[in-house]
């Protein structure tokens, strides 16, 4: 490996060796949190985005422009919803504790989405939560929260683009019923809403706030040209280099192509789907519980994963190069809906017994068993390999000739009484570890010494 610069200039080529952090490798689960004035209405058709309730309620004949006028009436503008959000039960506190009991190590928060409200005191815009709705300064709050824990990561999710601000689509926001100009509440016009507005305002972020990760999205709108996100990932790098911090800039912040599996800065970010083999180029995906980010009143249980099913695809990341970062959706009020903290919370039981296996782990030299043994992922960390059985195996759990293994070799459960299980090696020289009493659950950690 070579040595990481000491100075980040605003060029593909020098930003691109920007190493991705240890700690961002480690971490393996995060927390996505999609909260903005569309967590109001929060609904979509089934299977939809919940925070694209203004860009749906703006083509007309759609589910959600029918909701809308049947709901709230044909008069009622979007930014009232601003107004209507008052995260009045908001407790930072409450959803940090919550976070570290899911076993996550960080967080990424939508410090602004398409719809174009800031959950920041913005100097460049009075289209924020300080200003309007909340009236609080939900970011602010909620970092100072993870710094004073100093157990979490914090991350900001922005949007470069904005859907309807006029000083980025150069025509005033409409009505979509009556198509009357409707107010872009608290955004100031500029002349330039690169330079004067976005920019400025991820400097903010980066300033004022001291986060780890910087994610961006709307990027595919424009080139990379327009963004000129360069300079100031650069200046970002630089002064976490200063300060001895380890940060990770998304691919959606987008220097080159700015695609989903693009190489460009620290990590790729597929969306509501994951690798199908180990990329060694490091990558989160992303996803809702259910169909959603945003909350969406609108999904029934039946929409959301199991636990069972999370954890397993938890595993099925880590074994490949990935991370999680598992999306919830609060409510307006800010609380969090108790489906989602349930799942959250059965991740973080199955983590502090096998957490283990996943924390600080690098993928093996193949992810799954495909040599018709059970349906296992594998893992390796400080010379121990890790095969986690996605299914209870039953009486025998068969792994792979090519698990190394000699006369030293011990086999444990994870979450046992530590005992040695007894192995041996099958006909076809698969390794085959006798189980004991079937316990734990959703996934079952086998850890193999030698
Ligand atoms: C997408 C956005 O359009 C979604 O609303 C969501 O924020 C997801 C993480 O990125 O591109």
């Amino acid at each position: 490996a070579v040595a990481p610069p000491d100075h980040y200039e605003p060029t593909v080529e020098s930003l691109n060796s920007h190493p991705t952090p240890r700690w961002f490798e480690d971490a393996k689960f995060g927390v996505f949190i999609h909260w903005g004035a569309y967590s109001v209405p929060a609904w979509g058709p089934r299977g939809s985005y919940a925070e694209w309730y203004w860009n749906y309620l703006n083509s007309s004949g759609s589910a959600t422009n029918r909701h809308h006028r049947d709901t709230y009436g044909t008069g009622f503008d979007y930014d009232r919803f601003v107004d209507q959000w008052k995260a009045e039960k908001f407790d930072p506190a409450d959803w940090v504790k919550l976070f570290n009991d899911a076993g996550a190590k960080y967080f990424v928060l939508t410090s602004k989405h398409h719809e174009g409200v800031s959950l920041w005191d913005s100097r460049v815009s009075g289209r924020d939560t300080v200003e309007l709705g909340p009236k609080r300064d939900l970011s602010g709050e909620l970092f100072a929260a993870a710094h004073r824990d100093g157990k979490l990561k914090t991350g900001f999710y922005y949007s470069l683009y904005e859907w309807y601000n006029p000083s980025y689509t150069g025509r005033p926001a409409r009505n979509p019923y009556t198509g009357a100009e409707i107010p872009y509440t608290g955004a100031p016009q500029v002349a330039d809403y690169v330079g004067d507005y976005m920019l400025p305002q991820m400097r903010e972020l980066i300033d004022g706030y001291d986060p780890d990760i910087i994610w961006c999205d709307g990027q595919w709108e424009k080139p990379a040209s327009y963004w000129k996100t360069a300079g100031v990932i650069a200046d970002y790098y630089n002064k976490a280099l200063r300060s001895g911090k380890e940060v990770a800039v998304a691919n959606r912040c987008k220097i080159e192509s700015g695609n989903l599996d693009s190489t460009e800065l620290d990590f790729q970010t597929p969306e509501y789907t994951v690798k199908a083999d180990i990329d060694a180029n490091k990558w989160e995906a992303s996803r809702g519980i259910a169909h959603s980010y945003g909350y969406n009143q609108n999904e029934p249980e039946s929409d959301y994963l199991t636990s069972d099913q999370l954890v397993d695809s938890l595993v099925d990341i880590v074994s490949k190069n990935g991370n999680l970062l598992l999306d919830i959706g609060p409510r307006a009020d800010g609380t969090i809906p108790s489906l989602m903290r349930e799942r959250l919370l059965d991740i973080g039981d199955w983590l502090k017994v096998n957490g283990e296996a996943i924390y600080g782990t690098t993928y093996w030299n193949h992810a799954e068993e495909k040599g018709g043994g059970d349906d296992v992922r594998y893992t390796v960390k400080d010379g121990a390999l890790y095969a986690t059985a996605l299914a209870w195996p039953g009486e025998e759990l068969t792994l792979g000739a090519d698990v190394p293994a000699d006369h030293s070799t011990r086999v444990t459960l994870l979450g046992s009484d530590g005992a040695p299980l007894a192995w041996h090696r099958d006909g076809q020289g698969r390794f085959v570890v006798k189980t004991p009493q079937e316990q734990g659950r959703h996934a079952y950690v086998f850890k193999i010494t030698t």
